[in-house]
């Protein structure tokens, strides 16, 4: 049966390997040596695994002696068994004990979704095969056979296979020797007999399995007789082949001219196209699966959240200090006013931050964040910024305004709310009269916390020639928009579509942010209001460059202990 066909992919491991053992077929089992060649082999192709012990320890860089404990052997194996989900035959050595370590072993194995173990008939600890095999004494039948009988009598899965490996052909002790050890181990519960041979020939192979005659399913390790046409194999009645180290050899052979390559020439040029992509290795890991988990678990659940920071402006009345960068770069206590705002975007889960430099943009500090410049800062506003990041936004998105301080709070609350749209104003700010102060907003309700919980929705907010001429408005405001918009769910696709409508617009190079919010609502939107008194600070002067500094202080850790009594905020000063 074919490895893909869903009858055989949906059984057990352990079954899966019984399978290959017992079919008519011959079937191949591919080393692996680590969970990211575990992987390679089961997207070659393979139906299973051999968990060789020479890679196993050469990985590790030592010796084929057992110098690698069971445990980092096991350990290892769970590895490889994470990342495939193909049935792995270790390759247990001599068992790494007596009977009683080979009964534990098989436990822990089961325990791991190991599908089965190859022991041998040598004695703890071990050497390779293929070092000095005749020296190497072989094991008591009787002892060896106790083994097996022990290792099949602890199972628990019914389908776990003890695979009995015959070295007398290794160590010289003759064709007899082979077949009477064989027989042994068949008798003894054996589900299969590797019988192993060291000469480049297959000869002794092929009249092991003559005289053999099918009594149990024979496995081979083809390393030394590798020019053996597997037709021969096939013919013989061989049950499975195993390509024994050939992955550890061709990592290593890699490997040794990479880093001959790089060390020699000091420069990665040389190999960078020949070796795999570093994003070849993310998908070998799975890294999409993790990004997708993080999306439904991390945040309770919310798509991750992304925010675009409009960074473009150098600050009218701010020229005196905004020769050498724009705004978003003043110091502010002690660190640059964006790199306030950003961590407190990372404060509150928001990490993908898009921020629309324009004025000095190449003054703009990009640790934790990505730039995008509007090249046409000077002839154009806000919307012609957040047009050159709208394609970088993917699912909840908070729009703000690069000169903000706030209370952690305020974002908090914001990016919480369910809404498609909500927006943060400040209600304490209802005087026309004060020049500085843009971005008026009118509401569906005045801020009274009598209605806390109540929904409040944005009616409009003052944008372009009205900026000016709020105090001629015919309603008093109910307050200021901040400059933080949230952005949730189908919003964002609804938003896209209002700005490419008003891209369309001969006046879209002036237009400001408020336009976009009254835009959004003539097209029906609701935008949710989170109403704040204070605690916050726009920086759009000197004086409020001035203040900013204690507003700053007083949102770092025992700001007030420390700064005494600066926590109020420009704007009345309601805590
Ligand atoms: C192994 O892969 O570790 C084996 C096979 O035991 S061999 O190295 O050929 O002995
Ligand atoms: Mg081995």
């Amino acid at each position: 049966m074919n490895a893909r066909e869903p009858a055989f992919v949906s059984q057990s491991r352990s079954a899966r390997l019984r399978q290959m053992l017992v079919s008519s077929e011959l079937e191949f089992m591919m080393e692996a040596h680590n969970g990211l060649s575990a992987r390679i082999v089961r997207e070659a192709g393979f139906k299973a695994i051999w968990g060789s012990g020479l890679a196993i320890s050469a990985q590790f860089g030592v010796r084929d002696n057992n110098e690698a404990s069971w445990t980092q052997v096991v350990d290892t194996l769970e590895f490889m068994a994470d990342a495939s989900d193909l049935p792995i035959l270790l390759d247990g050595d001599t068992g790494y004990g007596n009977f009683n370590n080979v009964r534990r072993l098989v436990r822990k194995l089961e325990q791991r979704g190991i599908a089965g173990v190859c022991i041998e008939d040598k004695q703890f600890p071990k050497t390779n095969s293929f070092i000095n095999g005749e020296a190497q004494p072989l094991a008591d039948i009787d002892e060896f056979c106790g083994k097996i009988k022990a290792g099949k009598d602890s199972q628990n899965d019914e389908h776990f296979s003890i695979v009995a490996r015959v070295e007398a052909l290794i160590a010289g002790w003759g064709m007899d020797e082979a077949l009477r050890r064989a027989e042994a181990y068949r008798r003894a519960g054996a589900d299969a007999i590797l019988i192993h041979s060291k000469l480049s020939r297959p000869d002794e192979i092929l009249e092991f399995a003559r005289e053999w005659a099918g009594r149990a399913p024979l496995v081979i390790v083809p390393t030394k007789y590798y020019s053996t046409p597997t037709e021969v194999f096939r013919e013989a009645g061989i049950s499975t082949v195993i390509w024994a180290n050939h992955l550890i050899r061709a990592a290593t052979s890699a490997m040794q001219a990479v880093a001959k390559e790089i060390h020699a020439s000091e420069t990665l040029v040389n190999v960078e196209d020949s070796i795999a992509a570093v994003n070849e290795i993310f998908r070998l890991q799975d890294a999409d699966e993790y990004s997708e988990a993080e999306d439904r678990y991390l945040s309770g659940g919310r798509a991750a959240c992304s925010a675009v920071v409009l960074a473009a402006s150098r600050g009218k009345g701010l020229e005196a200090v905004t020769e050498d960068r724009p705004k978003v770069m003043l110091p502010i206590a002690g660190k640059p006013l964006l790199r306030w705002l950003v961590d407190a975007f990372k404060k509150q889960g928001v990490n993908d931050i898009t921020v629309v430099g324009g004025y000095r943009a190449d003054a703009i500090d990009t640790a934790g964040i990505r730039l995008v410049v509007n090249e046409q800062h000077a002839q154009t506003g806000e919307l012609a910024s957040l047009a050159c990041a709208l394609d970088k936004l993917t699912g909840d998105t908070v729009v703000s305004y690069g000169d903000l301080l706030f209370r952690s709070y305020i974002l908090r609350d914001l990016v919480e709310s369910e809404a498609a749209f909500s927006v943060v104003v400040d209600s304490s700010l209802t005087d026309t009269e004060n020049a500085s102060v843009r971005d008026f907003a009118w509401c569906s309700a005045a801020d009274d916390r009598g209605l806390f919980g109540n929904k409040i929705v944005l009616r409009h907010v003052a944008s372009g020639q009205e900026q000016s001429s709020a105090a001629s408005a015919a309603q008093v405001p109910h307050g200021r928009w901040v400059g933080l918009l949230n952005v949730r769910g189908a919003g964002l696709e609804r938003l896209q579509a209002v700005m490419r409508e008003l891209q369309t617009r001969d006046d879209f190079a002036s237009l400001d942010m408020p336009a976009l919010l009254n835009a959004l609502i003539e097209a029906g939107e609701s935008i949710e209001v989170q109403y704040v008194h204070g605690h916050w600070r726009g920086v759009n002067d000197l004086d409020d460059f001035r203040r900013a500094g204690d507003f700053a202080h007083a949102q770092a850790p025992f700001a007030t202990a420390v700064g005494g009594a600066t926590a109020n905020d420009a704007h009345g000063g309601v805590q």
